[in-house]
């Protein structure tokens, strides 16, 4: 690749809310998992602050979560290849959906636009719905937008946090 492209960006999601017997509770495995995702084709650009959040689904859990801005070359299904990998060399148990993990890495965002095949899509469908993803994307690419309808990540941050009301249908007064 010539010198004057610039490589594709990856925004990737880190999670964890489980203790790994080596590197320690979610936050350390969380800072492990930093180190082992840079390599000859995976630059650092940026990371997040690493945040504590309440989990989503079944697992009762709190969760360290974090997003990492790389440049790579890999094309998104290698990405994806290279994530399983180095959630594999974490101890991920496959084919639990939603269980306590020792490391879940997703992408969320590619500069390349939008994703869509059998095992992969990008933008990640959930970000809309997640705080946990929208505040650590906010510190580190907040005007970055959504390919589907343009909308920035602070503008989708700041839909989320606002309040809804409890019952759509029921007049104000
Ligand atoms: N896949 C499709 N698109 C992508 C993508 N953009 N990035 C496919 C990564 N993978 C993608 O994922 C299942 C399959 O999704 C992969 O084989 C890949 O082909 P998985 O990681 O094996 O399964 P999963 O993570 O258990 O399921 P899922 O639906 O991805 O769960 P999520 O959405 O990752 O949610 N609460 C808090 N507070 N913090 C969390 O981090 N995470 C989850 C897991 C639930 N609650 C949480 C958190
Ligand atoms: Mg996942």
């Amino acid at each position: 690749m010539s010198n004057d492209m610039p490589l594709p960006l990856y925004a990737i999601g880190l999670g964890s809310n489980r203790r790994h017997a080596r590197h320690g509770d979610p936050r350390a495995v969380l800072l492990a998992a930093l180190a082992a995702l840079e390599s000859a084709d995976v630059e650092p650009v940026d990371v997040s602050p690493i945040i504590a959040s309440e989990p989503i689904g079944p697992s009762r859990r709190r969760y360290a979560n974090a997003v990492a801005l790389v440049a790579s070359e890999l094309s998104p299904p290698a990405m994806l290849e290279r994530l399983q990998a180095i959630e594999a060399s974490f101890g991920r148990r496959i084919g639990q959906r939603w269980s306590a993990r020792t490391l879940d890495l997703d992408i969320l965002l590619w500069s390349g636009g939008a994703w869509s095949d059998g095992s992969l899509t990008i933008p990640h469908p959930a970000i809309e719905q997640r705080a946990f993803v929208l505040g650590p994307l906010r510190a580190i690419v907040p005007k970055w937008q959504h390919p589907l309808h343009g909308h920035s990540i602070r503008q989708l941050a700041a839909r989320l946090a606002r309040p809804k009301p409890v019952d759509q249908g029921a007049s104000p007064h």
